[in-house]
């Protein structure tokens, strides 16, 4: 399935014409953002002609899809990935240079699509990047969210939070589908009933509007659909009210309908929120569900062959409620009995567990759910009981463990969404081989012992097009020299570096695509904020969201001991670092946002220190996104994963970080295990107590004596409490000392000792150049095996029965 593209000329006429009669637009005043648009439009042209042909081949041989429901898709900018996917990254160049505009410039136009959180939402595009490349039909199915992820500004080095505009930029990418618009209810109550059927009579409905973005793989032999829902009124406005004169009533309705799909997670601290929350998530849920019957219907004719021809996957628990929607439509509207439907739900879905922290385990309190879902609860409860009832005939104990709606004390139970989407799942993956373990001994321990099998581990993975080939043009020219550009599409061909490591050529042209990235990084900071680092310094970064459980506060006490050693010893041959730092707080965890409080005035008093100057920076640039990443990871010389261990379920940064050839520092959580197994002891520095050891320690942990029996540590602790970092407000920061005396759950004083070690060690082999180059290049050679296309060949294997629709090179 070669589709022809559309060389620099042919390109150039498209943008010219869609800036002309899409924009309407001259060139001689086109800004960089027309030319922008009329390049994605080009772009997109472009991506049709697969697109349709891949949905075409998908209806003509009845082939199984795959859909992936996901509460967020953190996207960040399409055109660059598009443009290299296509393979059009020459033409698109020349073309734009024909017409007077820099393709640079145009690129970095585009406002970052930031429609998810973290780690979870971006290997939500990872894994739509590699379905489409490997040809495996697939839909992305979420929300279309007018305000992404907010944007994150600092204010005397607090953060406060602005909304963010995504569509304001204006979004070229997406085709509406007025056709495809569902409505979907809420609330109401149970209106009649003949045997297992129920008439569910909804007291509000909204309609979800569908937008399509495709999706292409790389060389652009198959193109997949990223459908996102958007809520809108039923009717639009009440013109009886707005006769009236009563302008802000007649809006009403419409105001109500689209907030569901205004903002990302909505803050959840009040009832309000919760109640919109769960909204949010049926919404999205139930448009996705109703539209894959609709299509599954109208390609086969019946529903016997569902499970055949559709894999369902639950991007954790958020859309959990796919289960008893599935089980509702096939009961009520199409006439199956209740255990039929529940089966052939069943042999659909499947689900991934992101988290083992029990404030991350959605429950919703079965009241709110009866209110918002009332015919929902009734499955999930039935679902419930005939679950527990066909293990105790079949001989095992129903344990109270097993209850999916659990009593809750006051309010009469709640729903355990974990446990619905493990019932209701042929498969259950966690999402790196420690987290699955420790998902099977803990979490879903009885779950797992009633259904041997169900839980297989899927190690993730991150997309080598976005991550290595469009991130690091420095470093992809060197790996395609070295050993030709097969790696793109097979990443553990990497491996053929590993000869070439130890050519002093190699190396040296290695460590010169280092460096050339480390300089695009230290232009960028000193456009983006104004500071000017060392490129010679080593780059020592931590980015991602900011939380307890992944100790930026770790990284922080370490960066202030390391000054005061640099102040008490000026004379010594010390290694100039830059410490980098980038993430969000959740705009309601106060304690994340006081660690970044403290990031910022730890930054300040080093920064100022002229003792310190050339010797050890903090840089901590605000809004950190997908792009941001994009210019942050080539450049890293040293990897932060620092986690306590047994909580970080994966990690996906850890290895864009490794990739790009980056040395971790790291304690034993997540896929760092699978990083070290695969580089060797040598390649990889891991510090303190590994999983079981933080279990067991922490019952009899006692932060204060740690502290005590750490001098660089207790050093930091005083300067804190002293008000050295903050002597505007000495005080600041007493709940954080406070709780690392007292209740120091993530560990922070047990591990200081063996990081700040850990970390002289790495002063002093960074020293070593060649030998720290040949060490990072090691890291590249042996990161193959954590691309996403690994990944989604195992859940298409394990998890979903599904082969790709073309086969490889055709
Ligand atoms: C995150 N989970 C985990 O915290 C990361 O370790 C992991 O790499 C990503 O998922 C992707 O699997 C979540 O964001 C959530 F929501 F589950 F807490």
């Amino acid at each position: 399935m070669t589709e022809r593209l559309p060389t620099a000329l042919g390109l150039a006429q498209r943008i010219e014409q869609h800036l002309t009669f899409s924009l309407g637009k001259a060139p001689a005043t086109a800004s960089t953002r027309d030319w922008r648009l009329a390049l994605s439009r080009a772009v997109r042209d472009a991506v049709v002609v697969p697109w349709l042909a891949a949905e075409q081949r998908t209806q003509e041989t009845g082939h199984k899809r795959v859909y992936y429901l996901s509460m967020e898709f953190l996207v960040g900018r399409l055109l660059q990935n598009a443009v290299a996917n296509l393979g059009l990254e020459e033409a698109a160049r020349a073309a734009l240079a024909g017409l007077g505009a820099d393709y640079e410039t145009v690129v970095l136009d585009e406002p970052d699509a930031a429609l998810g959180n973290g780690g979870l939402g971006r290997l939500a595009i990872c894994f739509l990047d590699s379905l489409a490349s490997l040809a495996i039909p697939a839909y992305g199915y979420g929300i279309r969210y007018a305000h992404g992820l907010f944007r994150q500004r600092f204010r005397g080095g607090w953060q406060v939070e602005e909304p963010e505009t995504w569509l304001n930029e204006g979004y070229a990418w997406e085709f509406e589908r007025p056709d495809a618009s569902l409505p979907i209810g809420f609330g109401g109550r149970i209106a009649g009933r003949v045997g297992d059927r129920a008439a569910w009579a909804p007291d509000e409905t909204v309609l979800a509007a569908a937008f399509d973005t495709p999706v292409p793989g790389w060389r652009g032999r198959w193109a997949n659909t990223l459908r996102l829902w958007s809520a809108r009124p039923l009717r639009a406005f009440d013109l009886a009210a707005f006769n009236r004169g009563d302008f802000v009533g007649a809006a009403a309705p419409e105001v109500l309908a689209e907030t569901i799909s205004r903002v990302l997670y909505p803050d959840d601290s009040t009832p309000q929120g919760r109640e919109l929350r769960l909204k949010q998530e049926y919404f999205f849920t139930a448009a996705s569900i109703r539209d894959i019957l609709r299509r599954h219907l109208a390609e086969h004719g019946d529903l016997a062959s569902l499970p055949d021809k559709v894999a369902i996957q639950l991007n954790d628990t958020h859309p959990a409620i796919a289960g008893p929607e599935l089980v509702r439509l096939l009961v009520d509207e199409h006439r199956l009995a209740f255990h039929e439907a529940w089966q052939t739900a069943r042999g659909c879905l499947s689900y991934t567990n992101h988290t083992l922290l029990p404030e991350a385990l959605e429950r919703w309190p079965a009241e709110l759910l009866g209110r918002v879902l009332p015919r929902h609860l009734e499955i999930v409860e039935r679902i419930d009981a005939k679950h527990r009832a066909a293990l105790a005939a079949a001989g095992r104990r129903a344990a109270e463990e097993l209850r999916i709606v659990a009593p809750s004390g006051d309010l009469g139970g709640e729903v355990r969404m974990g446990d619905l989407a493990f019932v209701m799942a042929r498969r259950v993956n966690g999402v790196s081989a420690l987290h699955t373990a420790l998902m099977r001994r803990t979490v879903f321990r009885e779950l797992e012992a009633a259904h041997p099998g169900r839980i297989v581990n899927q190690t993730n993975g991150v997309t080598p097009r976005r991550w290595l080939h469009g991130c690091n043009p420095p470093l992809r020219r060197l790996l395609t020299e070295a050993i030709g550009e097969a790696w793109v599409d097979d990443l553990e061909r990497l491996e053929e570096l590993v000869p070439l490591v130890e050519d002093a050529g190699f190396r040296a042209a290695f460590a010169a695509a280092k460096q050339a990235n480390k300089e695009r990084l230290a232009g960028y900071l000193s456009a983006r904020c104004g500071v000017t680092v060392d490129p010679g310094a080593l780059f020592d970064v931590q980015i991602k969201r900011i939380h307890e459980y992944k100790r930026q506060l770790l990284n922080i006490l370490e960066t202030a001991a390391l000054a005061n050693a640099l102040r008490r010893d000026p004379g010594a041959d010390w290694t100039p670092r830059v410490k980098i730092f980038g993430g969000k707080a959740a705009p309601g965890y106060a304690d994340a946002k006081l660690i970044i409080k403290l990031i910022n005035d730890v930054a300040a008093s080093i920064n100022g220190d002229p003792a310190l100057r050339g010797r050890l920076q903090v840089v901590f640039p605000e809004n950190y996104n997908v792009s941001m990443a994009e210019v942050m990871i080539p450049a890293a010389d040293l990897s932060e994963q620092v986690s306590t261990a047994g909580m970080e379920a994966s990690g996906t940064g850890n290895m864009k970080l490794m990739l790009n050839g980056a040395l971790t520092v790291g304690t034993l959580d997540g896929a760092n295990v699978e990083i070290g197994e695969r580089v060797g002891p040598e390649n990889i520095y891991v510090f303190g107590l590994d999983a079981e050891g933080a279990a067991r320690h922490l019952p009899f942990h006692d932060g204060a004596a740690a502290i005590a029996a750490t001098p660089p540590l207790a050093e930091v602790v005083a300067q804190i409490e002293s008000g050295f970092f903050s002597p505007d407000d000495p005080r600041r920061y007493d709940r954080l000392v406070e709780k690392l005396r007292r209740d120091d759950r993530y560990l922070v004083t047990a591990d200081f000792a063996a990081y700040f070690e850990t970390q002289r060690r790495i002063d002093r082999d960074f020293r070593t150049a060649d030998a720290w180059t040949r060490r990072a290049a090691l890291n590249t050679a042996k990161g193959g095996w954590f691309s996403s296309d690994r990944t989604i060949r195992g859940y298409a294997r394990e998890m979903w029965q599904v082969e790709p629709a073309l086969q490889t090179g055709s």
